[in-house]
């Protein structure tokens, strides 16, 4: 989130919000820098895939890695939203976002193989799924969503951490990423059309990763 929108946030954030983070700030700066290292966790995991499968078939099936810590307005406001009392239990047990990753892949083939292949290594336990490629949203949004737990090592102890990864093509995020624009202008109402209009830029972007998909099983394995 940027400075602007979390000056925003701030404005909204009841004043008893901000005083209980004044109050916890040792307690959440801890619990953030444990999902900063989640974070790094499955990074690493997530290059070590790549760097294998580029040695193995001399491409890389990630061309992006992007990841996010929620700001802690964010994480307050959504408590608030979801009717959740401010705590450190809460934000653990009911956020699943607050450590976000996003894998751009480069095709859609490669998304379920990076996916299959985290999701088979022992210390990874899969908490959901959610395929809205097999399944795409009614807008027309595609990704595939896992939310993971994953162990962090500290000097004494282990923690374990939820970490939510979107999966998803270069199309896919190309598509996500301008809708997300357009819908975040909160002062204007998409129409029908409009809503329609998008639908089709999301059905021509399915298009073209099928497409790429076929062209590249016929140059590569
Ligand atoms: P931002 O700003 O990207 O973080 P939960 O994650 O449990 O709170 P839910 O509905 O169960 O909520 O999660 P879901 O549907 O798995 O996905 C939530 C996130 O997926 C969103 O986070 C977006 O990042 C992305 N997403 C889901 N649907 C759409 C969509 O229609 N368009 C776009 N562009 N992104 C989508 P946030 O917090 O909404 O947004």
């Amino acid at each position: 989130m940027d400075k602007k929108k979390d000056k925003q946030v701030f404005e909204y954030v009841n004043p008893q919000a901000l005083k209980w983070v004044k109050e916890h700030s040792s307690n959440m700066t801890n619990l953030m820098a444990y999902y900063k290292c989640a974070i790094m966790e499955v990074e690493t995991k997530l290059n070590v895939l790549n760097e294998e499968f580029s040695l193995q078939h001399d491409r890389n099936p990630i061309n992006t890695i992007k990841s996010r810590l929620k700001s802690i307005l964010s994480i307050t406001e959504k408590l608030e939203r979801n009717g959740l009392e401010l705590t450190v239990e809460n934000i653990e047990e009911f956020l699943s976002d607050v450590a976000g990753i996003r894998v751009i892949c480069s095709f859609t083939d490669d998304v379920y193989i990076i996916a299959n292949a985290l999701l088979s290594q022992d210390d990874i336990t899969l908490i959901r799924k959610k395929d809205y490629i097999a399944h795409p949203k009614e807008n027309g949004y595609r990704s595939l969503h896992l939310l993971v737990n994953v162990p962090i090592f500290l000097a004494n102890e282990k923690k374990i951490m939820k970490v939510e990864i979107q999966l998803r093509t270069i199309a896919m995020d190309v598509w996500a990423s301008l809708e997300h624009q357009l819908r975040y202008k909160k002062s204007f109402e998409f129409s029908e059309e409009m809503a329609q209009e998008l639908k089709k830029c999301a059905d021509l972007s399915a298009e073209l990763d099928y497409r790429m998909e076929r062209l590249r099983r016929q140059v590569i394995d």
